[in-house]
């Protein structure tokens, strides 16, 4: 999964980039976008880590685009600065929370922004649709080219009332003629407010809560600057300014959720590991992502829940006794926080 960081110039995506990901932004980069992974923290991980002491752990990842940011003064040039996230899965959307105040008023503007480039593409599209229709064609590819150009139109319809494509409710079919477009407006959309130093513990305002049901906030220079400090400076810093902790942590896994992502863990003395999914996702499905050849060859899903794990003392043989040890098939659908470990004929 790759999360885009877009916004307004000067929002702050640059910033949020290297506090998400340590990976320094290079702004001869930033034109194609630049990409930097971070971990997922899990606390449930580590201290499974400290049970099990594997020679070899790893946390799940997510992975953060850098993006340049657009103008509003050169509107006409911002399609092509978001055609970099067309193969993006889901849009993080950088408010200047630290200069500005109007906080819904530029994630309207944003999405206005949004709505543009993906109409260009659609209009684009329907113009060539229609002169390739005047061509005489087999009466198949006839009415494929009449379904597409039907969706498109009621696409670039609700685009132009003010609604996201995801919004539309497209069934799979419409979904499956226009994939390949990429569509801005039909990806998992949040939103960041970078605050500042003076107001980072202020609720997001009620007017952007009725637009994002997906809001995350922090002050993302103070943290990187206090993370700079000797410990003692800090300290005495961060008590006068009344900040609790650093939520570097907390905002990478509120992004990674709030993308729809899940994890699953398989631990042991070898390894113990967290994996990414999406939400829904079966076992079948959660064994792909450890290897293709698990999914070919999956038999059954030796699965418990985190919690029973926890009860039990991180101990199999305890889980098998109380009947918390599950063998499920294909179809079941995987719970964030489920310890696997897949039976597989390979
Ligand atoms: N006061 C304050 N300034 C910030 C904060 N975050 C970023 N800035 C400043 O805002 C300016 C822009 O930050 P960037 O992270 O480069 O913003 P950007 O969104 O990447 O900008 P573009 O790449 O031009 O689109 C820099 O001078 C930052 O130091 C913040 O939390 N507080
Ligand atoms: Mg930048």
């Amino acid at each position: 999964m790759k999360v885009g960081l877009v916004g307004f110039s000067g929002s702050g995506k640059s910033t949020l980039f290297q506090w998400l990901t340590g990976v320094e932004p290079d702004p001869s980069k930033i034109q194609q976008g630049q990409t930097g992974m971070a971990h997922v923290p899990d606390d449930r991980l580590a201290k499974m880590i400290v049970k099990f002491k594997p020679k070899k752990s790893k946390y799940a990842e997510v992975a953060f685009l850098d993006t340049p940011g657009l103008l509003l003064s050169e509107r006409k040039d911002n399609p092509r600065r978001l055609s970099i996230l067309r193969e993006a899965n889901g849009l993080i959307i950088v408010l200047d929370g630290f200069s500005a105040t109007n906080l819904a008023e530029q994630l309207t503007k944003f999405r206005e922004e949004l709505v543009f480039a993906d109409l260009e593409i659609i209009m684009n599209r329907i113009e060539r649709l229609h002169s390739q229709m005047k061509k005489t064609k087999p009466q198949k590819e006839r009415e494929q080219d009449e379904a597409e150009s039907a969706t498109l139109k009621r696409i670039q319809a609700g685009l132009e009332a003010g609604q996201t494509t995801a919004q539309l409710g497209l069934k799979p079919d419409e979904e499956k003629l226009i994939r390949s477009f990429q569509l801005l407006t039909l990806k998992p959309e949040m939103v960041f407010i970078n605050r500042g130093d003076g107001n980072f513990s202020e609720p997001p305002p009620a007017d952007l809560q009725a637009m994002s049901k997906h809001i995350v906030s922090a002050p993302v220079r103070l943290e990187r600057e206090l993370m700079e400090l000797d410990e003692e400076t800090r300290t005495a810093f961060m008590a006068d300014l009344g900040l609790k902790g650093f939520s570097r942590d907390q905002v990478i896994r509120d992004l990674f959720y709030g993308m729809g992502r899940n994890v699953f863990f398989t631990v042991g003395e070898d390894e113990c590991r967290s994996w990414a999914i999406d939400q829904g996702m079966t076992a079948v499905e959660g064994a792909g992502v450890i290897h293709t050849d698990l999914s070919k060859g999956f038999i059954r899903a030796e699965v418990m829940g985190y919690d029973d794990f926890l009860k039990a003392g991180y101990e199999e043989k305890t889980c098998k006794a109380s009947g918390t040890f599950r063998l499920e098939s294909k179809d079941y659908v995987v719970k964030d926080g489920d310890i696997m470990h897949i039976r597989a004929s390979v």
